[in-house]
């Protein structure tokens, strides 16, 4: 089996985890694209530097120039302006919808066979966007956003139970922002649900839902909770590792079903939006997006989120994109 080609366009800070990760994994060759002028190159020869230690033979290089990443398997995108504190992910549209413009272009024009994971923010709207621009079909366009917010959820739990975080399952639906959507119900360890847990833990059903409540409420704000922290970035650790999970998923044919930003047809309700989703991940990107019953409060809750999805996109198209 010859080695994957994984392209990261972007070689900030969720792209260098992205390329040392992808290295110690060994799951393909690296070639990372920024416009910064050696700054890409910079990076990578630092984690390549470490192929001794970390024992592996991967390439990983840097580029400024598109023609390098021709015959990629997989692209990456972390193109863009992170959050400052006290901005939204949505007041990132106008410079990043430019961003993302350009590297749908170069990406269309380099790599057209490629299955693309866009990672920069506002999620929705630039892998919309990116979609939009390349005309690439929906299965091989998927946003990362889920499979963090869920880890984000799943630890939290964790915490609380004091259980290994392994055996925590949570999904988060709907578009990544402040209308995200936990899915409490369904939340267990290895399937015992875990309000049912809580409730035996704190002897009363109201306490366990106010518990709850607050890991739901500091799930949909941790980006900004690490945000306010960091200062002159967001969160980049964990994006990265959410990333590996679906590059993964996709490089081995895993069929693995994972939260991710995709695009509906009609499931859930929703038509010709990019929406996070449980969906099956496998060779040829977004295999199939798997519906499940909602109740009355979780669909009015995604209905609202889908709504934000809806009206980002139309802010964006209303500047011209
Ligand atoms: O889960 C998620 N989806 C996210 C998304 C979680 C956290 C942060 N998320 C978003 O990812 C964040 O709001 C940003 O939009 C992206 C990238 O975050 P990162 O922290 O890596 O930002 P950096 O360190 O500023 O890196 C961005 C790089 C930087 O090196 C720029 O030079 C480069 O993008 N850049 C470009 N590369 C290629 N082409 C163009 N046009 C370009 N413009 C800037």
């Amino acid at each position: 089996m010859s080695r994957k080609k994984i392209t990261l366009i972007g070689g900030g800070q969720i792209g260098g985890v992205l390329a040392q990760l992808i290295a110690q994994r060994q799951l393909g060759d690296v070639v990372m694209f920024d416009i910064v002028e050696d700054l890409p190159q910079g990076k990578t020869l630092d984690i390549a530097e470490a192929s001794r230690i970390g024992g592996f033979d991967t390439k990983v290089e840097g580029t400024n120039d598109y023609r390098d990443i021709a015959g990629s398997d997989l692209v990456i995108i972390t193109a863009g302006l992170p959050r400052k504190p006290g901005m939204s992910r949505d007041d990132l549209l106008s410079t990043n919808s430019k961003i993302m413009k350009s590297v749908a272009e170069g990406v269309k024009a380099n790599a057209p066979d490629t299955i693309v994971i866009i990672i920069s923010n506002p999620l929705d709207a630039m892998v919309t966007l990116f979609k939009k621009v390349t005309g690439f079909p929906h299965n091989r366009v998927i946003g990362q956003a889920g499979v963090l917010d869920s880890s984000r959820f799943s630890s939290f739990i964790a915490w609380e139970l004091g259980v290994s975080v392994k055996d925590i399952n949570t999904m988060v639906l709907g578009g990544h922002g402040d209308t995200m959507v936990p899915i409490v119900r369904y939340a267990n360890v290895n399937g015992i649900p875990v309000m049912e847990l809580l409730e035996r833990k704190y002897g009363d059903a109201a306490k366990a839902k106010e518990v709850m409540d607050a890991m739901v409420t500091r799930t949909k704000k941790a980006g900004g909770e690490v945000l306010a922290l960091l200062k002159t970035g967001s969160a980049y650790y964990s994006p990265a590792s959410s990333a590996i999970t679906m590059a993964e998923a996709i490089i081995y044919d895993e069929k693995r079903l994972l939260p991710v930003c995709a695009y509906l047809q009609g499931e859930f309700g929703v038509d010709g939006y990019y929406v996070g989703v449980p969906a099956v991940l496998g060779a040829t990107g977004v295999e199939k997006v798997v519906e499940f019953a909602l109740d009355e409060e979780e669909q009015s809750a995604l209905d609202n989120s889908i709504n934000a999805v809806k009206t980002l996109v139309a802010d964006m198209e209303r500047l011209g994109f």
